[in-house]
């Protein structure tokens, strides 16, 4: 496993849910191919005292991010939904930090600091590094790695923690992420 935890590092969980898992509404190919990955640094984290955060995508019916409002998504992760639940198998621990993110009619929000009090948390605890994994690595992995970068964080992706929704995208991902300063594990 290339993740080694440092004092200060904290793990953050993008969207592990079953709509973005096969068989759900917004499925990508092998979304819970990461379960296990992020399993053993989730492990890993609360042997090392590493706190975990886990966002969650989590609309109302009628977001105006689904298609039937114009936006570019169908209908996906609505609150209270088993879609908006976390993939059965992750283990999430009890002390995890929930990020509840896309809650507004009228707004989107990929990332998982975006309007969610995030930073003030990070902030609080003195966090100097953060690794992020989870899905999509194009949608809301890639905005959380960004803002992350934005604000002063040593940011670090461990990539076979999370999977793109189309693969076409890859490349021109992974550049736009390198230049920002994400390091790829
Ligand atoms: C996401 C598409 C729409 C994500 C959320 O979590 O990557 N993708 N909403
Ligand atoms: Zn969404």
């Amino acid at each position: 496993m290339k993740v080694t935890f440092q004092p200060n590092d904290v793990l953050i969980v993008v969207d592990v849910q079953n709509d973005f898992c096969p068989g759900g509404k917004l499925a990508l190919d092998e979304g819970d191919e990461v379960v296990p990955v992020i399993n053993a640094m989730i492990a890993q984290a609360q042997e090392s005292d590493i706190p975990v955060f886990v966002s969650r995508d989590w609309h109302p019916r009628h977001h105006v991010s689904f298609d039937e409002r114009g936006g570019s998504w169908p209908e996906h992760c609505v609150q209270g939904t088993k879609g908006a639940e976390f993939h059965p198998d992750l283990s999430v621990p009890d002390n995890a930090r929930l990020v509840s993110k896309g809650a507004r009619f009228d707004i989107d929000q990929y990332s998982a600091f975006d309007k969610t009090g995030l930073v003030s948390e990070l902030v609080h605890m003195n966090v100097k590094r953060v690794w992020v994994v989870g899905l999509a690595l194009e949608v809301c992995v890639k905005a959380t790695a960004l803002d992350a970068v934005k604000n002063d964080y040593e940011t670090l992706l461990v990539e076979d923690g999370t999977r793109f929704i189309d693969r076409a995208d890859a490349e021109k991902t992974r550049a736009e992420l390198k230049d920002a300063g994400v390091i790829f594990k």
